[in-house]
């Protein structure tokens, strides 16, 4: 039944607002651009001097393995479209990227592990369970808006893990380095949350 009150052009678009409400988590707004929050200057690296890399401990990989720019382009690459949340309560709709599942990675690498740090150009990190980083939870992204991913945003390639707050999603990633031992990064151990989630507004340690 429409509501007598409201024309339909009003009511159309507050239904629309409706449905995007619910995408919005716990004291998000919703952001239409798109902010840079970097803690450091940008690394620019060479395509040629770029690798990837999932390493251990002697306990969780048997034996590392390194992707250079054209391995890394050469695997199979998926389009997705997601909602992305900054703890700073920026939400953005609809962010639409391409990338490498790291599923598709993890299945290259022989590994026993219970956490996944991802680790940077520039020396950030970030540590994140490792169920949350496989079965296509997370990708390593070059591409966002259908554009090579923005040296800003975290170009060449970033992690995108969007049902964490996006901390976790480090830029200019060159790797992950899988352990049984959680180690908080560079967020974590400046008192935000271990996990992260949005949905639970896990912005610092205690929430
Ligand atoms: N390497 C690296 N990754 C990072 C950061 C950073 O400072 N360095 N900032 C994090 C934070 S706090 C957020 S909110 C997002 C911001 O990504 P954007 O600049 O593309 O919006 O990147 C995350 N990944
Ligand atoms: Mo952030």
């Amino acid at each position: 039944m429409s509501d007598p009150v409201i024309s339909r052009g009003f009511g159309g678009r507050r239904r629309q607002d409706a449905a995007t409400a619910n995408r919005i988590p716990p004291g998000q707004y919703q952001e239409r651009g798109f902010p840079v929050l970097s803690a450091g200057p940008t690394p620019r690296i060479a395509p040629e001097r770029w690798d990837f890399t999932i390493r251990g401990t002697k306990n969780t990989v048997e034996t590392p393995k390194t992707w250079t720019w054209a391995d890394f382009q050469a695997l199979p690459h998926e389009e997705l479209t997601r909602d992305i949340h900054c703890v700073t309560k920026w939400t953005k709709l609809d962010s639409h990227w391409a990338g490498v599942s790291v599923q598709t990675l993890l299945d290259q690498v022989e590994y026993d592990a219970q956490y996944a740090i991802a680790f940077c150009d520039g020396d950030y990190t970030t540590n994140l369970p490792i169920e949350d980083v496989q079965d296509g939870k997370a990708w390593i992204v070059d591409t966002y808006d259908g554009e090579p991913l923005a040296p800003e945003h975290g170009g060449p390639v970033r992690l995108l893990v969007p049902h964490l707050y996006f901390w976790k999603s480090a830029k200019w990633v060159r790797g992950l380095h899988l352990t049984d031992e959680d180690e908080p990064g560079f967020w974590e151990s400046l008192g935000y949350h271990n996990y992260g989630d949005p949905w639970r507004e896990q912005r610092y340690q205690g929430d």
